[in-house]
């Protein structure tokens, strides 16, 4: 992996930007092309290295695609730059807390299969990823050689008027031109999606290469195996793609703007509501019921808004909050730990 430009890489103005004059002079500006436990690989023009953390980083702060500087003269990351774009979920588990899954990346590819494990909802799911993000979505329906796409594309267009969709077998080599728009000199793609829908296959198409495809489990989240782990891979045209593993859950964490995006529509009825307030359930003057009495709203959509609104509100409740509870919890078990010595008696 040698010859790459910084513009190859992704660079651009949004990073140049960030550099003062010392920096300039001095700075090694590298992309974060995959992560491990206390270090990272890197791409620079010269080439790939390893890199370790400074004391004020560590690996759950920096993302694949991220832009950093390194020190001068050490394999040490000096600063993490901002980010143009932030792919973000939950956090398997209770606690608030964000999970990056990758940085600068301009199109998020919500890859899904012309099967029964096509979900509008979650693919509206993805798409409040997405706007939250800040990049662009693109829908890849998978393994529209197994099945008539039609129905899946109606099902789209009801979910989202705008989102790009393309259907692909991610087996032939017509897969990497399907997505060459997306793709090209510096772009970066990242890949989205349940286990077994083919993103391996589509990244293999893309790259060249042969990861393992999913006959083996993937669960990123548990630790449990991985086909592949995260990492910034060139594609053959040019640009890069990011292919993550199998997730099981897609928990949404300080969405708000996202669904605001997706949901625009409802969001926009709202606006017309008499209390600004409306929780839109009954109250007098609510534009929302008003919409789905003209059926101009349909009510499963106002239903999957209110769950996802709902979601993350919790999800996002303030990590002090969390904390109050764990306190709470660590009472309970105290005493519970407390009363089982009191009643078994010492020694145990
Ligand atoms: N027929 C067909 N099979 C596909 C397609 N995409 C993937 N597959 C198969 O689906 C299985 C899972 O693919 P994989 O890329 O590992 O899915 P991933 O979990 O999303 O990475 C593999 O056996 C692939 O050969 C497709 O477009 N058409
Ligand atoms: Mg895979």
């Amino acid at each position: 992996m040698t010859d790459f430009t910084l513009a190859d890489l992704g660079w651009s103005a949004v990073f140049q930007s960030q550099l003062d004059l010392e920096d300039i002079e001095t700075a090694r500006p590298a992309r974060v092309a995959a992560i491990q436990r206390d270090r990272a690989v890197v791409l620079m023009p010269e080439g790939p290295e390893t890199v370790t953390f400074p004391g004020h980083l560590s690996a759950g702060d920096v993302a694949v695609g991220d832009w950093v500087l390194l020190e001068p003269d050490t394999a040490r990351i000096a600063r993490l730059l901002d980010r143009a774009t932030e792919i973000a979920r939950k956090a398997a588990g209770e606690a608030a807390r964000r999970q990056l899954i990758a940085a600068n990346v301009d199109t998020l590819g919500i890859v899904t299969a012309a099967s029964a494990e096509f979900s509008a909802p979650r693919i509206e799911r993805y798409l409040v990823i997405a706007a939250n993000a800040g990049g662009q979505p693109l829908v890849i329906l998978t393994k529209a050689d197994l099945a008539d796409p039609s129905p899946y594309l109606d099902a789209l267009r009801d979910v989202s008027r705008d989102c790009p969709v393309v259907t692909v077998d991610a087996r032939s080599p017509e897969a990497a031109k399907e997505v060459a728009a997306w793709t090209g000199r510096g772009r970066t793609l990242a890949l989205v999606g349940s286990s077994g829908v083919g993103k391996t296959t589509l990244t293999n198409a893309l790259t060249g290469r042969a990861e393992a495809t999913a006959s083996v489990r993937e669960d990123d989240q548990r630790g449990r195996h991985t086909t592949t782990f995260r990492a910034l891979r060139p594609i053959l045209g040019g640009g890069w793609i990011v292919d993550t593993p199998g997730m099981r859950e897609v928990g949404l964490v300080e969405a708000g703007d996202g669904i605001g995006e997706v949901f625009a529509d409802i969001e926009a009825l709202a606006e017309g509501c008499r209390f600004r307030d409306c929780s839109h359930t009954g109250e007098p003057g609510c534009a929302v019921a008003a919409a789905i009495e003209t059926g101009t709203l349909d009510p499963a959509r106002l239903d999957r808004w209110r769950r996802l609104v709902a979601e993350d509100a919790r999800a996002s409740e303030t990590v002090a909050e969390a904390r109050a509870r764990d306190k709470r919890f660590g009472k309970v078990v105290r005493r519970i730990v407390a009363e089982r010595k009191r009643r078994d008696g010492p020694g145990r």
